[in-house]
């Protein structure tokens, strides 16, 4: 193939992945710097970069969400996704996934980022992705690079196989031997690598490493082997195939090396990328999208602009979308689209219609939601991906510090979940909260801080409230009696209620037993709602259930009595009974399931424990190499802020769902902590 004009596997669309801070957002840098799409390499430090250009991205200094940048190489266009690393911004990573022609799986010689990797790797493998390793940060490299992918292979179900060699000088990387090329390079500062000759010691290494490349594509190529046996030279063209097609297969993951900062490997990236990664044609094949005239695209993400309204960027699968081409989703019309745009970072350039292959802008597709399939066909198409959002894991009680806010907090939080789905809000009847979910504390922080700074709206930030409840341990009968003589018309209801404990869960139940008519019939529901109205707030703070009351007697007045009267009367007879009841105060118990690497199990027991977990099963986890699943019932209390001690266990990468189990009795000092603490915030 020449190495001049278009490649005719046209546009391209890249994820750049991998662990936290491997170098992902510096390597888009050196890309579109090595490309010419931007004059001078930014750093991440100096908060220059295209990628992470937010305000919070900046703050922070991580990665919070996909940059798009389309640039130019060698008559093609490339689009990279620059994704967050953090597992917090994870969906960010797996909504972009499912239409990219292949991933640079950026990372370094970490060992305790290995779990991360292979939670990436997992995504590609599970999406059938073609995946290079750009072992970053060999700047810093104080083992061989051998040993490092030793530590790595565990973390990839395809072969790591090492494509490029170091070359060391005073145990410092001066440069690399591309095996396949069978040519040396010493690396220059910003601008590409020399070529130079191969030699003494650096030739011998680079033969024996070529060979152990040879014979891991060999595993899969009997011509191949048949040649090594023989001593055969196997042709350069044939090595090159055989890269691309093991790695296509998902056989292999070859591992290229290089300094981001230093733009050192980046044009051997390039050209890997150009030579061995397929184009739009093979990817539609993938995902189940036939070629022809009609267009099917694919939504990378969604977002609001400050000014432009809403803008999606989608990948074109097959036929042509352009302005005024009007899109559906599966569910709904997406929109008429209205403006197509170039992206690099948060630079825009108009264009025209966008073909099948190239990633682009779309403007306006007010209905278009992150991860949909959009078509304008006759036929809506089917979705070529799902993806759900992991269960949130932390959330935060949330209030518009001005009241007068609380419309434009409801709108912003619309437009913060359209976004991000990972995200999620929801109303607390009872205690009035806006308790909003999300993957962790950076997660939460961003979103907190995008009401702020995007949508203007001040917040005060508090822990959620838990769901204590409270029940009675014993029975008693009370006469609940509402008497009030003022001028004219006077009030009265008189009832007798019989209160008893039920068992846990049942609920609530209310009977009537009254003969001779001593309540009259009409008054019996009010009597039941005063009931209600008395368990709403029991004695210790908290809505009372697993209780029955029954209405055994009472006595009323021909013209005092009302509905209002003996709906008081209820709730005086529940409100003076449940002090005697010797009230008890319920706590929610949730199942709580934990996955974690296995050399992680006993620090999760141990905080689980420490957290009044009682643990019910640790076994492997199914499919996952080197994992365990936790299972233990835990209270709700100790769930509020599991994830970060989890997370910090787990080197960021353990996680866990729950479901609601049972209530329990809660007693003691806890308890004592609990009803006081109700009390101090009832009296503010
Ligand atoms: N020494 C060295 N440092 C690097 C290299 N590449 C990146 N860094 C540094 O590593 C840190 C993280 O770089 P980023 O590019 O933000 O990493 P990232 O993978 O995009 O981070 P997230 O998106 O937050 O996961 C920064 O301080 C970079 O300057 C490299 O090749 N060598
Ligand atoms: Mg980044």
């Amino acid at each position: 193939m020449a190495d001049n004009g278009a490649n005719p596997r046209g546009p391209r669309c890249i994820a750049l992945v991998g662990p936290f801070q491997s170098g992902k957002t510096t390597l888009l840098e050196a890309l579109l710097a090595r490309t010419n799409a931007i004059q001078r390499q930014g750093t991440v430090d100096a908060g220059t970069t295209v990628g992470d250009a937010s305000k919070e991205a900046r703050h922070h200094k991580m990665s919070v969400e996909v940059t798009v940048a389309t640039t130019r190489f060698m008559g093609d266009d490339y689009t990279f996704l620059d994704c967050p690393g953090s597992v917090e911004f994870v969906h960010e990573m797996r909504a972009a996934l499912p239409a990219v022609d292949a991933a640079v799986v950026v990372c370094e010689a970490d060992e305790r980022k290995v779990s991360q990797l292979q939670l990436v790797l997992r995504e590609l493998e599970d999406l059938k992705i073609p995946r290079f390793l750009f072992l970053n940060k060999i700047d810093k490299a104080d083992r061989r690079v051998r040993e490092t992918l030793k530590l790595l292979q565990p973390a990839s179900r395809a072969r790591l196989l090492l494509r490029q060699i170091p070359i060391w000088k005073n145990e410092i990387i001066t440069g690399f031997v591309d095996l396949a090329l069978e040519r040396a390079f010493v690396y220059r500062e910003h601008v590409p690598s020399e070529v130079v000759p191969l030699d003494g010691e650096d030739l011998s290494r680079e033969k024996e490493a070529r060979f152990t490349m040879l014979e891991t594509l060999a595993d899969h190529d009997d011509e191949l082997m048949e040649q090594l046996l023989e001593d055969i030279p196997p042709p350069r063209d044939k090595v090159f195939d055989d890269l691309a097609k093991e790695q296509r297969d998902g056989l292999i993951c070859p591992v290229l090396i290089g300094v981001a900062t230093r733009t050192n490997g980046v044009l051997r990236l390039l050209k890997a990328l150009r030579h061995e990664t397929h184009g739009v044609a093979e990817t539609a094949k993938r995902l189940g999208v036939k070629s022809g005239n009609d267009p099917v695209a694919y939504v990378i993400k969604t977002f609001h602009t400050a000014h432009g309204g809403k803008l999606s960027v989608a990948r074109v699968l097959a036929g042509q979308v352009g302005d005024g081409t009007t899109l559906n989703s599966p569910s709904q019309e997406a929109g008429r689209v209205s403006g197509v745009l170039k992206l690099v970072g948060q630079v825009t350039e108009k264009r025209g219609p966008a073909m099948a292959g190239e990633t682009v802008g779309l403007g306006k597709l007010d209905h278009a939601k992150t991860g949909e399939t959009l078509s304008a066909g006759k036929k809506v198409h089917p979705p070529v991906a799902e993806v759900a959002p992991f269960a949130p894991v932390l959330a935060l009680a949330i209030s518009a510090k001005d009241r007068k806010d609380d419309v434009k907090l409801g709108l912003a939080f619309t437009k913060l979940v359209d976004e991000d789905p990972s995200l999620s809000v929801h109303h607390n009847p009872e205690t009035h909260e806006i308790v909003v979910w999300g993957q962790g504390e950076m997660h939460l922080r961003v979103a907190t801080e995008r009401l702020a700074d995007r949508f203007g709206v001040a917040i005060e930030r508090r822990t959620p409230s838990v769901g204590y409840r409270e029940t009675i341990r014993k029975s008693i009968t009370q006469r609940g009696r509402h008497k009030k003589q003022s001028g004219g018309h006077g009030q009265f209801g008189d009832v007798v209620l019989d209160i008893k404990p039920l068992p846990r869960s049942a609920g609530f139940a209310f009977e009537e037993k009254i003969t001779g008519g001593v309540v009259p019939r009409n008054y019996i529901p009010s009597v039941e709602e005063g009931v209600i109205d008395g368990l709403k707030h029991g004695p210790l703070g908290f809505p009372v259930v697993d209780v029955a009351v029954a209405l055994t007697d009472g006595s009323y007045h021909a013209v005092d009595s009302s509905d209002m009267a003996f709906r008081i009367a209820g709730r005086i007879g529940v409100v003076e009974a449940l002090p005697q009841c010797s009230p008890v105060l319920l706590e929610p118990i949730h199942t709580v399931e934990i996955v974690c690497p296995s050399e992680a199990t006993a620090k999760i027991n141990a905080i689980l424990s420490g957290r009044r977990g009682q643990i019910l099963s640790f076994d492997t986890r199914e499919g996952w190499e080197g994992w365990d699943v936790v299972r233990a019932k835990m209270p709700e209390s100790e769930i509020g802020d599991l994830i970060i001690e989890v997370r910090s266990a787990t080197a960021g990468v353990g996680s866990f769902t729950f479901k609601f189990d049972h209530m329990a009795e809660l007693t003691g000092k806890q308890a004592d902590q609990i009803v006081a603490a109700r009390r101090a915030a009832a009296a503010e």
